[in-house]
């Protein structure tokens, strides 16, 4: 029987001849795929738990269902599955943190006085696994989430408190950057809103405008380093009926201040698809941020699966030639399954459909489109959909040297024996 390394190099001069005869340069995809940082979200290792004493759990209308065992406690050993799971994942990779995974280290303060110091042990992290980090300012699982409300409340202290947060998350975010050497994303998500419908549906909105310009008006902050965004949504669990933060609040916020978007593939109606929102809001945003997810009949946060969705995101990036504009992160948290496993598989998945974006016969299919022949455009994509991309694919796995196909599960599962499953 042949090694499985002779087996691979076999499908790949399959693969290369096949795709070449289509125009498509199988060495070049594999090394442009490998360029692209994805952001891995550090919060699907512990269900957003956390690093700080609070630690009440996720709340502000997001939910992780599940109580499969072994959940990293603090930061050591979600460092240690990390590790695991980046030696499992092929391309360029951050980690996406959020505030409340600051290490305090017994000393005392609150999320409006965090300090680059208190994530100290993520930058010494970073710097050993070669991975730059991005953050997030939590505005959810703590006690000054005032019925509900953060940077939109009536009650000054409490936006006042949530501005501090906003602002040390920046210049942490700016800690990152110069430690790393390369920009940090500094996503806001705020789940600000009413169960039922309001009297008053403006001044929420105002006021977190007045907010989000409070915070930005810190002008110590260098852009190029910390890039901004506000994500939006369209609701969430006890915050059905009205999210300050909506759609059309955070894109004309964003557009308005020259800041990015995040668009999260949960945060609109479930028949809605954000792939196509793409190339309409690159013609007017410098940048867009995404946080690539699977919601199940509501924003349900599932893993990441290779599906049409995940494909149509990638192809509008790659084929519409966004890769520079567009900050590709994940942002999902199922807890009835393998924590570590769920990483490896969505960021795997991600890795495949950009891989397959990168390897899709797209001049002969815009070909077809401009000479008006639809029927060849479909003929041809739906072709292109059985092209040996996992001869590639392994292939791709194989030169990042990463495990081929299933293997990396064993790896999970001897992992999770030996070192999970003893968690208390
Ligand atoms: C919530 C938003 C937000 C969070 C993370 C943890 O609906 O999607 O991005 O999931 O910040
Ligand atoms: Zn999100």
């Amino acid at each position: 029987m042949a090694s499985m390394e002779d087996r691979v190099l076999l499908g790949l001069n399959y693969a290369r001849e096949l795709y070449a005869e289509k125009g498509v340069d199988v060495d070049q995809a594999m090394e442009r795929c490998g360029q692209v940082a994805i952001s891995m979200h550090c919060w699907q290792g512990d269900d957003i738990m956390g690093c700080e004493a609070v630690g009440a759990g996720a709340s502000g209308g997001i939910q992780t269902t599940g109580n499969y065992p072994g959940r990293a406690r603090g930061g050591d050993e979600l460092r240690a599955d990390l590790n695991l799971a980046l030696s499992l994942i092929p391309g360029r990779k951050k980690l996406n943190l959020h505030g409340n995974y600051a290490e305090l280290k017994g000393r005392k303060a609150d999320r409006d006085a965090y300090r680059p110091e208190d994530f100290a042990g993520w930058i010494d992290w970073a710097k050993a696994a070669g991975v730059g980090l991005d953050m997030n300012p939590t505005y959810f699982s703590h006690p000054k989430v005032k019925d509900g409300f953060t940077l939109a409340s009536p009650d000054k202290g409490i936006r006042d408190f949530w501005i501090e947060h906003g602002k040390r998350c920046r210049e942490i975010g700016q800690a990152f950057a110069k430690a790393l050497g390369q920009p940090a994303v500094l996503n806001f998500w705020m789940p600000d809103g009413y169960k039922d419908t309001p009297a008053d549906s403006t001044a929420p909105r105002r006021r977190m405008v007045e907010s989000l310009d409070a915070i930005f008006a810190d002008k110590s902050i260098d852009t190029q380093l910390v890039l901004d965004s506000v994500e939006s949504k369209l609701f969430g669990i006890g915050v059905e009926r009205y999210t300050v933060g909506s759609h059309e609040l955070m894109l004309s916020y964003a557009l308005t201040r020259g800041i990015m978007y995040t668009l999260d593939s949960g945060h609109f109606h479930p028949t809605e698809q954000i792939a196509d929102k793409l190339s309409a809001l690159l013609l007017y945003l410098p940048k867009l941020h995404l946080h690539v997810t699977r919601g199940i009949r509501w924003d349900s946060d599932h893993v990441v699966a290779f599906n049409d969705d995940l494909q149509y995101i990638m192809d509008e990036i790659v084929l519409g030639n966004y890769l520079d504009r567009v900050l590709i992160g994940l942002d999902y948290f199922d807890a009835s399954i393998n924590r570590l496993a769920a990483w490896v598989i969505g960021m795997r998945n991600t890795q495949k459909a950009l891989l397959r974006s990168m390897l899709t016969p797209h001049k002969a299919i815009l070909a077809a489109e401009e000479a008006g022949d639809w029927t060849s455009r479909f003929a041809l994509q739906e072709e292109a959909k059985t092209l040996p991309f996992t001869a590639v694919w392994d292939a791709y796995c194989l030169k990042q040297g990463v495990p081929v196909g299933d293997s990396w599960l064993n790896q999970v599962k001897q992992y999770e024996k030996d070192v999970m499953f003893k968690r208390g």
